[in-house]
């Protein structure tokens, strides 16, 4: 084989050190990948899902993990697949109910991801947005005035991106039910935090009036990018996706991508079967500690957090989220802010321990005497 001079690996090295390491980012809803994930992803290399007559041995892995994570939110028939991440599944579930009712608009919480923008501009749908309760929990009453007879979804937040806040998920489920209008749950976030606490409000296929669930295994599941989940109660809602592939090894596909990798299967596969349901709720366990100690750490240096933490994200006000913000990123630490109210913004991930909260306060306590 002929070599090009050109090509070193160290080029590659150098421009990825130049990404700011995962012990620097507190805001990030993605975290380093668990080691056995990283060994699962590299023995499925290559692996792609899109041809299923070939990857036989992969697809059968996917079918292990669909009924695992079924299992996993109450329903261990349900129908789904690993997607690309939380944009994907959230279309997905979007597509079939439109395609299954025909209605031509979508009711969400005004906390909703901006995923859903890119859905209506896809699908061409109206968006609407429900109003927020104090807590900015998706008020049930504002959806209900929303409802009319085109409504294709309603949807649901287990574990908001801005504030890690779960709408009052048994209410949304009764709506539904009773409107006979598909409930979409968007756990992305929140799927593999809830389910391995104590407490905690039902948000999955435990509620009647849940059809489909957004999970992904690339956030706190701790699996390799990209894997995300879509989950549907029934197997209609996955069929109403089909499109014809007469030339493949099979005839008909519901993915919305062709080509799809095995490799957030298998990562995801491994960090379940490896950590086991007590391993998972060993490591939420030590985020929602961690991010206790940051909450007290913060109230002593004056800030209050917007809302008591339900899960480990948390946000606490300040007129000068922006500054402090960019202060910090100046020193190579990355935090996030939100808009309304202002606030600066923390997502404490498996890979924030104790000792990078105690190493970010001494650095805090510098900025905010520039700021
Ligand atoms: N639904 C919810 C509730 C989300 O929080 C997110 C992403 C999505 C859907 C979409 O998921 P994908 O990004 O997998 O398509 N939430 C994070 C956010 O927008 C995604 C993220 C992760 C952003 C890591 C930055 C980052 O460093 O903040």
């Amino acid at each position: 084989m002929v070599m090009n001079d050109s090509f070193k690996i160290d080029e590659l090295e150098l421009i990825r050190s130049k990404d700011i390491p995962y012990s620097r980012v507190l805001s990030s809803m993605c975290t380093t990948p668990h080691p056995v994930a990283r060994k699962a992803h590299d023995l499925f290399v290559g692996t792609n899902l899109g041809d299923p007559g070939i990857f036989i041995g992969t697809m059968e892995l996917e079918k292990r993990l669909v009924s695992m994570l079924g299992e996993m939110l109450n329903h261990p028939t349900a129908k789904g697949y690993i997607c690309s991440g939380g944009t994907e599944a959230n279309i997905q579930a979007v597509r079939a109910a439109r395609n299954i009712t025909q209605g031509k608009n979508l009711i969400i919480p005004a906390s909703a991801h901006f995923s859903f923008e890119k859905i209506a501009d896809i699908l061409g749908m109206e968006v609407r947005r429900a109003e927020l309760d104090d807590e900015y929990r998706v008020e049930v009453s504002s959806v209900e005035g929303l409802v009319d007879e085109n409504t294709a979804l309603i949807t649901g937040i287990a574990g908001t991106t801005e504030l890690g806040q779960v709408d009052p998920l048994d209410e949304l489920s009764k709506l539904s039910f009773e409107k006979n209008i598909p409930l979409h749950v968007d756990a992305a976030f929140g799927g593999f935090i809830l389910p391995f606490l104590d407490d905690m409000p039902d948000f999955d296929f435990k509620l009647k009036g849940v059809t489909s669930i957004t999970i992904d295994p690339h956030k706190m599941g701790m699996a390799t990018i990209p894997a995300g989940g879509i989950f549907f109660r029934e197997a209609r809602y996955l069929n109403a996706l089909n499109v014809d592939t007469p030339y493949l090894t099979s005839n008909k596909q519901f993915t919305l991508t062709g080509t799809r990798p095995g490799t957030g299967v298998a990562s995801a596969y491994a960090v379940l079967k490896f950590l086991g349901f007590k391993g998972m709720r060993e490591i939420v366990n030590k985020c929602l500690k961690n991010t206790s100690i940051l909450v007290e750490e913060m109230e002593a240096l004056g800030f209050e957090p917007v809302v008591q933490p339900l899960m480990n994200v948390v946000t606490f006000r300040t007129e000068k989220s922006e500054e402090i913000k960019q202060e910090l990123y100046g020193r190579k630490w990355v935090i996030s802010t939100i808009k309304s109210p202002k606030a600066i913004r923390f997502v404490i991930m498996p890979h924030v321990n104790g000792e990078i909260i105690t190493e970010f306060i001494s650095e805090l306590k510098k900025v905010l005497k520039v700021v």
